[in-house]
């Protein structure tokens, strides 16, 4: 007995001594920022477009981080929108009221009002990005959130300078114009642009050499090498980035550590994030950095590239020699890199599927073994009826005279929009009336669901709306089988979790094949995501632990696609302790 207390007393000092060393050498810290929502006049490719901005800025200010500290955002809303920030791929572990997707987690900051984020960062550490996420504003309201390694060590040698590449687009048609195409039933407005760092480069007649003004540019030394932190901000399209003469190292995908993985071209899915290197080791020069679009199905999309420059400073030149000529003004004659066709599947595919997770790096798990829950859901476009006397009406212009409306399992979500609360105080509150929790875990009827002919299939296409989600015990293992179906057009969804990461057990084309499939799961050193892009006409499985109670929004992150209903939300009961439980709502909660 008095053994016993001693030795709890033991272990309570040594328990407080490590926790003061831990604190003393790397103390966490607490950043706090203000964000303004506000309009800001911008001027690009000739256009002086209002849009709404964070700070003034487009892209907005990229937020630093170190794993362990704690989060605070003061948001003010001056802009005449409704808004909420998301911080994806943040875990929002015990604090889903920051997690900031409209009517899911909260009621938006409208117009006037402000918020406070608060959240702790905890277990993850790469690139992430902030986002608006309410209506179409994450055109322009979004920048990069990046956490860097608490220990100050990268699982590979320190770059010489990290630089954030933010992949975003312009319209030239104003945010309220976008808005308007999406409630008639469409897409919105094909972007003018894509940007980098906010500037479309200098392939538009309005921007074109010589007036460099809005041309990204990066100079470097050569000899070094560099971390490009990147973010796909672009609402529709995945992205492939090249540049002339130079490969690059993939060395982390949403924030979670990848072996080393060298490439011509980068792929990235809309909302994906991704880190990868490159050495200055060519003759000084300058060389474009292209995004170009991969899309792989349906016939509109934004057939544009953007470039920026890579310029190596010449002062620095490493290689001398007796021939040397000297270099005229680099950035005269910039070489351009290869560009994939824009339907190149197989490179988007190779990209996409041969990335593997860093076994051991900081914060890495391993591929949780028992499975609790098993869901095979289908997730692809589909029609809501309408009725041939209303074809005039704007919302039924969509294809075969109907209006889109894409589907998970057949159900196409319906924001809780005007029940007076998020779904996540209907949680809190143990309320009803806001969404229900009878999301099917299969198919409601099965089909072929890649077989081209059920493209306009009247008997399977309409998608009826709903609220529903799907109801997770805390700290149960998922496992989720995406299928894409064929209706419409086949397409590479990106799809999103809130909340977690998940593993990427395996991916395909056509129907997943559960006997011959799973034996090609990864179960060793799989990716680690929290966006997927479901191959075209195709498959993909993941896993996660439910290990955060709360309510968490999936989605595809194709801005049209979820905007008409392309998800749904796992409701994730609390833990057994109050520290395994989802907080009480912050005071300052917007009220709907
Ligand atoms: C912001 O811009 C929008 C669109 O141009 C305009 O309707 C609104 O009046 C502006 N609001 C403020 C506060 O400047
Ligand atoms: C934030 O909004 C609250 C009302 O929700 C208001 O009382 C407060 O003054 C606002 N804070 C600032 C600094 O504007
Ligand atoms: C890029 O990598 C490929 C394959 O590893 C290699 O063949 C090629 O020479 C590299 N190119 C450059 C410019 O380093
Ligand atoms: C895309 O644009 C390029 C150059 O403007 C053109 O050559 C190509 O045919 C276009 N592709 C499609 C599919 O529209
Ligand atoms: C890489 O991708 C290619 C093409 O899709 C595939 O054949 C190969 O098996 C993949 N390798 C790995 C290690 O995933
Ligand atoms: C147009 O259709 C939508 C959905 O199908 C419906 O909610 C709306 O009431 C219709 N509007 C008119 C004017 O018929
Ligand atoms: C759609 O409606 C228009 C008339 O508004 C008609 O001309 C057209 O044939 C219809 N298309 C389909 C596929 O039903
Ligand atoms: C939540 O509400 C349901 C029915 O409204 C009730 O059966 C259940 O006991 C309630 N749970 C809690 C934790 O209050
Ligand atoms: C979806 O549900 C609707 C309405 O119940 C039904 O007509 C349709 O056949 C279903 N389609 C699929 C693919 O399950
Ligand atoms: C969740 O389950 C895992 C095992 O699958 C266990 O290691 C972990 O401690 C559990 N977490 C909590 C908070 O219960
Ligand atoms: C803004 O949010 C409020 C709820 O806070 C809602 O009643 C209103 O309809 C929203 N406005 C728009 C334009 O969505
Ligand atoms: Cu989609």
């Amino acid at each position: 007995m008095f053994f016993r207390l001693n030795m709890k007393l033991f272990m309570f000092f040594l328990a407080w001594a490590f926790a003061l060393l831990a604190s003393s050498l790397a103390s966490a810290a607490t950043v706090e920022q203000i964000f303004k929502v506000q309009n800001r006049t911008i001027k690009r490719l000739c256009n002086e477009r209002v849009i709404v901005t964070v700070n003034g800025l487009f892209p907005g200010p990229t937020i630093n981080v170190h794993e362990g500290d704690t989060v605070i955002v003061h948001v003010f809303n001056e802009a005449p929108y409704n808004i909420t920030i998301h911080w994806h791929g943040v875990f929002q572990l015990f604090s889903g009221w920051a997690d900031g997707p409209e009517y899911v987690t909260q009621c938006p900051i409208s117009s006037g009002n402000n918020y406070t984020y608060k959240f702790k960062v905890q277990n993850q550490e790469g690139t992430l990005w902030w986002h608006a996420h309410a209506s179409v504003l994450r055109a322009t309201v979004h920048g990069a959130f990046i956490i860097h390694p608490r220990s100050g060590q990268f699982p590979f040698p320190k770059p010489y300078k990290q630089i954030p590449i933010i992949l975003g687009d312009w319209y030239n048609a104003g945010v309220e114009d976008m808005e308007k195409a999406l409630a008639a039933g469409g897409r919105p407005e094909l972007s003018s642009s894509f940007t980098i760092n906010g500037l479309p480069g200098d392939i538009f007649s309005c921007s074109q050499k010589g007036q460099n003004s809005e041309t990204f540019k990066m100079k470097v030394k050569q000899g070094k090498t560099y971390m490009l932190r990147m973010v796909n901000a672009v609402l529709e399209l995945h992205l492939f980035v090249t540049l002339a003469n130079h490969n690059f190292t993939v060395v982390a995908v949403d924030a979670t550590y990848t072996d080393p993985y060298v490439t011509d071209v980068i792929v990235i899915a809309p909302g994906q994030t991704l880190d990868a290197l490159f050495t200055a080791n060519q003759p000084i020069g300058s060389y474009y950095m292209v995004a170009s679009p991969y899309k792989s199905g349906g016939k509109m999309f934004d057939n544009i590239t953007s470039r920026g420059i890579v310029v190596y400073d010449h002062q620095y030149a490493q290689y001398s020699s007796s021939h040397l000529v000297m270099p005229s003004l680099p950035s005269l004659n910039p070489m351009m890199p290869f560009l994939p066709p824009f339907n190149d599947t197989p490179t988007a595919h190779k990209f996409y599927s041969n990335i593997t997770s860093l076994v051991g790096a900081p914060h890495w798990v391993p591929v949780p073994l028992e499975v609790d829950e098993h869901m095979f859901i289908t997730v692809g476009l589909n029609l809501q009826r309408c009725d041939p006397a209303t074809v005039t009406n704007d919302t039924c212009k969509g294809p075969m005279n109907h209006t889109l409306s894409p589907s998970m399992n057949n159900e196409s979500f319906v924001l809780p929009k005007g029940r007076g609360y998020s779904m996540l105080e209907a949680f809190f509150e143990n309320m009803s009336g806001v969404y229900t929790t009878d999301f099917p875990s299969k198919p409601p009827v099965m089909f072929d669901f890649t077989n081209p002919d059920i493209r306009f299939d009247l008997n399977l296409i309409f998608a009826p709306k709903s609220t529903k989600v799907k109801k997770l015990k805390f700290n149960s293992t998922v496992e989720i089988v995406f299928q894409n179906t064929a209706f419409i057009h086949t397409d590479n969804h990106a799809m999103h979790l809130h909340g977690f990461n998940f593993h990427v057990l395996a991916q395909g084309f056509g129907n997943f094949d559960p006997t011959s499939d799973e034996a090609k799961f990864n179960l060793v050193n799989p990716q680690i995501r929290n966006t997927i892009g479901v191959p075209v006409g195709g498959w993909a499985v993941i896993r996660f632990q439910a290990n955060n109670p709360g309510v968490w929004f999936v989605h595809c992150h194709v801005e049209h696609h979820t905007h008409r209903g392309f998800n749904m939300a796992f409701e994730v009961e609390n833990g057994p302790t109050l520290s395994t439980s989802l907080t009480p709502p912050p005071a300052d909660l917007p009220k709907c």
